[in-house]
């Protein structure tokens, strides 16, 4: 099977190959700009996308939407991740929580999967954590450097594996997987 990753975030496909390969899934980046309405729900704006690629004739293909909540600022930045990592960067974000001791958040990833003549699949996965006091490690991407699972070793700290094998978009990925396997058995 081949499948489509339509993303501008070339870290996500590294994540989608590492994780669906050993699946016999062969992964191939695309940059198709589609619409992300400003929605408090993931699950939303990826509906709302495989709706959009596909009218614009995509087939085959997944998109994926994450976002990080962070519990002591009420869960932002949340669906507003992008623009709140483009507009403040990792150094913001620490900045926001100066001082305060309460660090938990969540890593979210919904990702939407469309392939021809069959129903969408839409999965999610979530990973709990802290926020850092710092940026540790130069792997990976986005907020990595400030997350920690452990409240240890960051993201950026691990490896692609690793990384997937407690991650947000690792367990959506696995998700993913039973679902396909699924389709195709049934
Ligand atoms: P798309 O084109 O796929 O939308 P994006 O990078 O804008 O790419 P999202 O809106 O899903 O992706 O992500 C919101 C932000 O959260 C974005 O700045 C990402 O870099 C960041 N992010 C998402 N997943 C992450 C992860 O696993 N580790 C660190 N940061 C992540």
């Amino acid at each position: 099977m081949r499948l489509a990753v339509i993303t501008s975030n070339p870290g996500k496909v590294e994540e989608y190959r590492a994780a669906l390969s050993v699946l016999g899934i062969e992964m191939e980046h695309r940059r198709f700009p589609y619409m992300e309405p400003q929605v408090d729900d993931l699950n939303e704006v990826v509906r709302h996308g495989l709706e959009e690629l596909r009218s614009q004739g995509l087939q085959d293909f997944i998109i994926d939407d994450s976002g990080l909540f962070v519990e002591s600022l009420k869960g932002f930045p949340g669906v507003y991740s992008a623009y709140a990592l483009k507009t403040l960067g990792n150094n913001g974000l620490l900045r926001l929580l100066d001082g305060q001791e309460q660090r938990r958040a969540e890593f979210q990833c919904c990702i939407g999967c469309s392939r021809d003549g069959m129903p969408d699949i839409v999965v999610r996965g979530s990973c709990q954590g802290v926020i850092l006091t710092k940026e540790q490690g130069e792997g990976g991407f986005g907020f990595d450097p400030i997350f920690s699972p452990d409240g240890e070793r960051s993201f950026a700290q691990m490896g692609t594996e690793e990384k997937n094998a407690m991650s947000h978009r690792g367990r959506a990925v696995q998700a993913l997987a039973e679902a396909l396997r699924e389709s195709m058995e049934g």
